[in-house]
């Protein structure tokens, strides 16, 4: 059955959104909901994750008539190896982005970049003590030595375990992944390795896997996905995050504004859109420059001004406090604004329509990435050894673009919000006067029960928002501090539920810590690949209390989410021995063996599992029940 008409109010629950939808409806311009509507129902086969065309002897289709395709792999095999190639899709795009940083990292170290500088020389140290490099030699020795590990997590041959999960994974959890690959190996008497030993590898290793006619048992193909989500999230994201901080400087606590009424309506407006702050940092720094705002004030602008949106928004946000236009499903809405001279994109979550609708409007469409290309976009190569060049040139594009501006078609929202964001883990230690022991001592005398970690998307099938605000704000109505990254934290943001007064909504006691800490009870800690902050969190906690991750009251969730990254995200937070909430389901449905493997059998073995919920309320009580009982461990 088609999808129904959805009326306008019941897409979003953010006004800003809603507003600039009655324009797109009398406009008639496109959206994701008008796609989404046309390829809607979905086909049962995908949504089950039963097709495989893994070859070309199929497509094959699995059903009750039809149990095995044309090789005779059946619906667990076809299952396990569409998952795990999602999620291998997932780790890549994190990873490869990991490697752009230490990339860049390595050429700064080596003097070989101009454009880039180490920034946060503390952090650097920080990262080379963990990585067990001297810290008293002069600084671009200590990088040279910390971009080799990093290069090498990405390229080493050898069986050990990558670098960065040595060095940051907590003791007992290190000693769980041990454990786990000795217990596999004695009672299946098949070698199934656990820890991570090269990024790409695990990646190439996942694919080779998936091929037809290699690994067509369901165990094995689900561990070795829990290898590459390590990689990820131990490996490739932890990495980006890491050298990033020491690139562009740790971020701190600080307000910004979010929301579509960010965009202003007499200044060059500039988006940067997807997920790599190499780029978009040097577009803050030069659409700041004196000279650019002498050229937007001679093209007749009052200036420019930098928004972001998606996890772009996210890297430069808590780094410099630049303003978000929105979350993933605000990219189509900020062009209908008309009033964005430029959409400059890098890499993920970047809609192909864009292109089509940027030309209903003087937006300038720009991709710069050789890895995503788009229909309808400028191309403007980035290039890091010409970085402050290429962003000068964007600019400058986007200045030339005012003029042609239609201020007939000037339509933006005034919703705006303000929030308080920048909670990287230094800067969380820092407020807790340099220890996690005040953290640990609320949650111990339970002023707060417990922590959620919220990642991920929107998804135009669940409505914009709202599965993200009804559960956090549900959440610490319970006293449960809400942590977060990505378009969820966006979500909040715009919510305003990262203000101080957000406070007031909070249980009791978590109430009385916020207030102590002056912070709001739902802490914006980043981007997707700043997912690993999260997990250096745990881990610190885990360390200081001698425990294992799975020991602490943690629950994760990914409430709206749509990519092949939050896969790889939902492995490795389980895989480190959280728990975690999925809406919507993954596909998963057509092999109750993977299912219940995935929720029950992978408690026993890594302390985490998966958990789907499609109500916001019952997901708060279900994650309560799983704090409350861990608690009585505690
Ligand atoms: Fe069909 Fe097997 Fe080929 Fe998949 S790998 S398309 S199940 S024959
Ligand atoms: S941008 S991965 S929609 S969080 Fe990281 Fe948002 Fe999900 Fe993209």
């Amino acid at each position: 059955m088609a999808r129904k008409e959805i009326p306008i109010e019941e897409l979003s629950i953010d006004p800003a959104v809603i507003d600039v939808l009655k324009l797109a409806k009398e406009k008639e311009y496109e959206t994701v909901w008008d796609r989404l509507k046309r390829q809607s129902p979905h086909c049962k086969f995908g949504v089950q994750g039963v097709c495989c065309r893994n070859c070309i002897m199929g497509p094959c289709r699995i059903t009750e008539k039809t149990p095995r395709g044309v090789c005779g792999a059946d619906a667990s095999v076809i299952v396990s190896r569409n998952l795990i190639r999602a999620l291998a899709a997932g780790a890549a795009a994190h990873s490869d982005h990991g490697r752009a940083v230490a990339v860049l990292f390595n050429e700064v170290a080596h003097e070989e970049n101009q454009d880039y500088r180490i920034t946060d020389e503390a952090k650097l140290k920080a990262v080379a003590k963990r990585l067990g490099v001297d810290t008293e030699k002069p600084i671009l020795e200590i990088a040279k030595e910390v971009a080799a590990q990093a290069l090498a997590d990405f390229g080493k041959q050898d069986e050990k375990a990558l670098n960065f999960l040595k060095a940051y994974a907590p003791s007992k959890r290190k000693e769980t992944w041990q454990k786990l690959e000795e217990a596999l190996f004695s009672q299946t008497g098949k070698k199934m390795g656990v820890l991570p030993r090269n990024i790409d590898r695990e990646v190439t290793e996942c694919m080779h896997r998936t091929t037809m006619g290699v690994d067509n048992d369901a165990v094995s193909l689900l561990i070795h996905g829990v290898r590459t989500a390590l990689a990820d999230g131990w490996g490739g994201s932890l990495i980006a995050t890491e050298l990033q901080d020491v690139l562009f400087g740790t971020p701190n606590k600080k307000t910004i504004r979010a929301n579509l009424g960010v965009l202003s309506k007499d200044k060059v407006n500039i988006i940067v859109h997807g997920h790599e702050p190499i780029l978009s940092e040097q577009v803050v720094e030069a659409a700041m420059s004196e000279e650019m705002q002498q050229k937007a004030k001679q093209a007749g602008a009052k200036g420019i001004n930098v928004a972001g949106i998606c996890c772009t928004a996210n890297e430069v946000l808590m780094r410099r406090g630049v303003p978000v236009a929105g979350n993933m499903i605000h990219q189509e809405l900020a062009i209908m604004t008309g009033a964005v001279e430029a959409m400059v994109v890098d890499v993920q979550c970047i809609f192909p329509a864009l292109g089509r609708l940027a030309k209903c409007f003087h937006t300038q469409f720009i991709s710069t990435s050789d890895r995503a290309r788009f229909p309808g976009a400028v191309h403007i190569q980035f290039d890091e050894k010409r970085a402050r060049e290429t962003a000068r040139k964007i600019v400058e594009t986007a200045i030339e673009a005012f003029p042609k501006r239609d201020k007939s078609k000037v339509h933006i929202p005034g919703v705006v919000a303000e929030a308080v964001v920048g909670f990287s883990v230094e800067e969380i230690l820092n407020m807790l006067g340099g220890s996690p022991k005040p953290l640990v001592d609320a949650i111990l005398e339970g002023k707060i029960k417990g922590v959620v970690g919220i990642v991920g998307c929107n998804n135009p099938k669940v409505k914009h928002d709202s599965f993200h605000i009804a559960l956090t704000k549900e959440l610490i109505k319970r006293d449960i501090l809400v942590i977060g990254t990505g378009c969820w934290a966006i979500a909040a943001a715009k919510a305003g539920l990262m203000q101080l007064q957000t406070q007031e909504l909070a249980g009791e006691g978590l109430k009385a810590v916020c207030k102590l800490l002056e912070i709001p009870p739902v802490l914006h800690m980043g981007s997707c690949v700043d997912c690993s902050r999260m997990l250096v969190l745990a881990g610190a906690l885990a360390d200081y209390l001698k425990v294992d991750i799975s020991d602490l009251p943690l629950v994760g969730s990914a409430p709206e989410w749509m990519t092949e990254k939050a896969v790889s995200i939902g492995t490795y937070f389980v895989a480190s021995g959280v728990p975690v909430h999925l809406w919507p389901a993954p596909p998963i449905g057509g092999s109750p063996e993977v299912g219940h493997i995935l929720t029950e059998t992978i408690k026993d073995l890594l302390g985490g599992y998966f958990f789907v919920e499609e109500d916001p309320q019952k997901t708060a009580e279900i994650m309560e029940n799983i704090i409350l009982e861990k608690r009585k461990a505690f």
